[in-house]
């Protein structure tokens, strides 16, 4: 370990070999003057994860559909091998922190025995009728240590009173509220725009029903969301992607409209949602669209390395299993983020417009990873990355949200010093993370 200090006399520490995901140091520093919008401790948990595992799983699934109109019989749904423990373990594996399930998808078939309707697991051969997804899912996520989160589509394809809105209203909560009640904590609750446009729903009955039994849930995208949808299904975030919206923005995500320009009042971060094949759910033909490795990195680079949670899908198939290719893509994934992200050369945190580490040799680097300690706000505005190359500085990176994580991959440098340099910020920045690594094998290129 090495002792350091910055222009602010603040010690820095530098660990070799430190890891970069996991242990991170929890950083102190108290003295926000500024009245930047801040998360609240339930966005900051939630941002720490940055990576879940979505779950397209229904009707669907048996008849190679993506949306079907509420009209598949029910009896159609049979996964015989279904072993949700199969699911989550593959996502833990892989280093998603959680898991989020289809309930109910826009066709309405519910995967639990909902007293709602009966078009449900109920009346499925599948557990001869007494079966239940959710629950099995909420289990192995609890089993497993994955955090667990649902998707329920406003929009209901098969459920005649949907017509009627405040027939509807009132059943959407009830069934809203078995699963807030029914399977223990939620981590999030998704609210899928689509099919919905024009369409006015009871959000304050909704909002506070989630509220009440699932105070720490996450509300993405619709009535009064704590987060937002990037405007992409492709699982990549537009640079900068700013934590902070402006009030009269909050709501306009979910029409894929809406700007978050760091000056907004509200925190409301991003999540990317994205499909590890061409489709959500599981169809017969689509095993060849299975993304690389490679191209699941550079997702990871624009959603994770660009401060926002990424969300990627997994369809099981029709024995109710995730298909060993998906599994072995999903474990491939998260083995590549710990070849490149879990050990950093040097790192270090602190208060100020400058952080800097030192080797005591020339050494190779070509990654920089960068984490405001937000609970104080987005402070950093503009910053640059710089390298002593043949006795002089020379930048290497640039930006300027850094916000929850920033990743810098830049053509690498043999170098004895790196320092991040902040040259516009709201406050004092305070950084939570500057980590400097040597990730050879992902291009070396630098942002494309
Ligand atoms: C969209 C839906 O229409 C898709 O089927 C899928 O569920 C995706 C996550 O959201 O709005």
């Amino acid at each position: 370990m090495i002792m350091l200090r910055n222009r602010f006399s603040c010690p820095v520490v530098l660990m070799t070999a430190s890891l970069v995901l996991g242990m991170l140091p929890v950083f102190k520093q108290g003295t926000a003057q500024t009245e930047l919008a801040r998360p609240t401790k339930q966005q900051l948990e939630w941002q720490d994860m940055e990576f879940g595992v979505f779950c397209h799983f229904g009707i669907n699934t048996f008849h190679d559909k993506e949306w079907s109109d509420g009209t598949l019989d029910p009896a159609t749904f049979n996964p015989a091998e279904l072993d949700a423990g199969q699911w989550v373990r593959a996502a833990r594996d892989a280093g998603a922190k959680y898991f989020m399930l289809t309930a109910k998808h826009h066709d309405g078939f519910c995967l639990w025995p909902t007293s709602t309707t009966d078009y449900s697991v109920k009346r499925s051969p599948w557990r001869h009728g007494k079966g239940d997804v959710v629950r099995e899912v909420a289990d192995a996520c609890k089993k497993y240590g994955v955090k667990f989160g649902v998707y329920l589509s406003p929009w209901d394809r098969h459920e005649p009173c949907y017509k009627d809105k405040e027939a509807y209203d009132a059943f959407y909560k009830r069934q809203l509220e078995e699963l807030l009640t029914g399977y223990g904590e939620l981590v999030e609750v998704w609210f899928d725009g689509a099919g919905s446009e024009g369409r006015e729903y009871d959000w304050p009955g909704i909002i506070a029903l989630v509220r009440k039994h699932q105070p720490n849930a996450m509300i993405f995208n619709m009535g009064e969301p704590t987060i937002r949808w990037v405007g992409n299904e492709n699982g990549v975030a537009p640079y900068p992607c700013w934590n902070t919206v402006r009030k009269d923005d909050v709501l306009e995500f979910s029409r894929g409209r809406g700007k978050a320009d760091g000056e907004g009042s509200v925190w409301l971060p991003a999540e990317c949602d994205a499909r590890i094949r061409r489709n959500w759910f599981w169809h017969s033909d689509d095993a060849a669209t299975l993304k690389s490795v490679d191209q699941l990195m550079e997702m990871y680079y624009r959603s994770v390395g660009h401060g926002c949670n990424l969300l990627l899908n997994v369809g099981p198939d029709r024995r109710g299993l995730f298909p060993e290719q998906d599994v072995a893509g999903l474990r491939e994934f998260g083995a590549e983020i710990v070849r490149r992200f879990s050990r950093s050369l040097a790192s270090t945190s602190g208060e100020g417009d400058r952080l800097s580490v030192s080797f005591q040799q020339p050494t190779w680097v070509d990654h920089a990873v960068t984490m405001e300690a937000i609970q104080y706000g987005e402070r950093v505005r503009t910053y640059i990355i710089e390298a002593v190359v043949e006795d002089e500085w020379k930048t290497v990176a640039e930006g300027t949200a850094i916000g929850h994580k920033k990743i810098d991959r830049f053509p690498a440098v043999q170098t004895k010093s790196l320092r991040f340099r902040c040259l516009a910020s709201e406050g004092e920045p305070q950084i939570r993370l500057f980590a400097v690594l040597y990730c050879a094998g992902d291009g070396g290129a630098g942002e494309k």
